[in-house]
């Protein structure tokens, strides 16, 4: 099922609010032509869950104070049409405060101690946690699985999008609790995980899988093996750093005020400018400041890597898997199989790729790891007829469907994402 032309398909945004996270809000709440948002699900991720909650609350205030703002262009505030008080409501919910299993992280080295670079704490709070959710942001003390089932369910089968922006730890908890109605969303945009390059948290894995492994596990091997997928798997659509990390911003496009050293904030800067400026600058000084100062280039290193914004643009515009291909409108998709380590001293969160035969001609079989654990070995060896050799008892299963997803392997193009991105935020 699709969306009717004109219709804009209902968006749950998972996430752990963080810049890039609320950067990508910014840009769902934009596009109300493409995507409904119905509902922000907090996890643990890039801060705590408290914090990411005051961050989604913060993000709605400054949207307000900017939309009600005489100078700021017509044209903004029609983008951002969907964020009015009388429009539909957008429900709150926190969720998950840890992962799975293991031990909890966050990745506050990127993204502060409160998600957004401290703005928590600067002199007069110039960007403050309002009260009140300010509508159409509609908190509810129900789980964010919860709400994300609610959805699935008021929609029809196969029509609802999550862009999944955190660890999946509330992705995964709601596919456990009614793996039925869970099997009945539209596509997963899932920002995670590291294929073919190197990790951003460690040196192999990414931050969000790296965060929760075990939830990556939960929705890629287990879901596909549970009879209410009735042989299917989840449509998941996976943006690996191998393709966000290309999807960069010019620091200097996002960046055109701070609030850090207030006597330079510049006359006539709009209230998102102050608030994405003052949060970014703390980003910005740790990017750059892994490039040797005498390797510097502004043009090839001042850049903002915008891997939560590329999901949610995936979200918007490319086409679902229930119109029959999910590649047009510039967008493809590469089946990639993986596993992902769950408890390694070095490797949390590491896609294992099986490279073995992979090459042109070969016919050979890949998968599975061929050492046999003696133990489980022995378990499957049962003597039942002295008379007949041994035999197996294991049931075969068609397991062409686990540990598969779609890579997203190509875009309409790194520049077309900044235009489009910088156009549509409002800056
Ligand atoms: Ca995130």
């Amino acid at each position: 099922m699709t969306s009717a032309k004109g219709t804009p398909t209902p968006l749950i945004i998972d996430t752990d609010p963080g810049v890039d996270d609320v950067l990508a809000l910014l840009l769902a709440l934009a596009s109300p032509d493409e995507v409904a948002v119905k509902a922000i699900t907090l996890t643990f991720g890039n801060t705590t869950l408290d914090h990411a909650y005051a961050n989604v609350l913060r993000t709605g205030a400054v949207l307000q104070r900017h939309l009600a703002d005489p100078s700021t262009p017509e044209a903004v505030k029609k983008r951002y049409r969907s964020f009015s008080a009388d429009a539909e409501p957008i429900v709150i919910a926190s969720g998950s405060t840890e992962p799975l299993e293991g031990k909890m992280l966050t990745a506050s080295y990127f993204h502060g101690r409160d998600g957004l670079s401290g703005v928590n704490w600067l002199p007069d709070d110039p960007f403050p946690v309002p009260k009140d959710a300010i509508a159409p942001l509609s908190p509810t003390d129900k789980h964010a699985a919860d709400v994300i089932l609610d959805i699935i369910r008021q929609h029809p089968p196969h029509s609802v999008r999550i862009a999944a922006l955190g660890p999946l730890t509330n992705l995964a908890a709601a596919f456990r609790k009614d793996p039925e109605t869970f099997a009945k969303v539209g596509a997963i945009s899932v920002m995670g995980g590291a294929f073919d390059v190197p990790g951003n948290t460690s040196p192999v894995a990414e931050f969000n899988w790296y965060a929760d492994p075990y939830s990556v596990r939960v929705l890629v091997d287990e879901a596909p093996r549970h009879p209410a997928l009735q042989g299917r798997r989840l449509p998941i659509q996976v943006l690996a750093l191998d393709i966000t990390s290309e999807h960069t911003v010019p620091y200097s496009s996002l960046v055109k005020a701070t609030y850090e050293t207030p006597d330079d904030t510049p006359q006539g800067a709009s209230h998102l400018e102050r608030y994405i400026g003052t949060f970014l600058t703390h980003p910005r000084a740790f990017t750059n400041n892994l490039v040797a100062p005498e390797e510097f280039h502004p043009d090839q290193h001042d850049l903002f890597q915008a891997h939560d914004p590329l999901a949610i643009a995936h979200a918007i515009f490319a086409p679902m898997p229930a119109s029959g291909s999910m590649d047009g409108k510039r967008w493809k998709h590469t089946p990639r199989r993986f596993q992902i380590e769950t408890s390694g001293d070095l490797t949390r969160g590491f896609c294992v790729v099986d490279r073995r035969f992979t090459g042109s001609g070969s016919s050979r079989k890949i998968g599975g790891n061929r050492a046999e654990d003696a133990e489980a070995e022995e378990e499957l060896h049962v003597i039942e007829n002295a008379d007949v050799p041994v035999h197996r008892k294991k049931q075969k299963t068609d397991e062409s469907q686990i540990g598969l997803v779609d890579e997203v392997t190509r875009t309409p193009g790194i520049e077309w994402f900044a235009k489009m991105f910088l156009e549509r935020i409002g800056l």
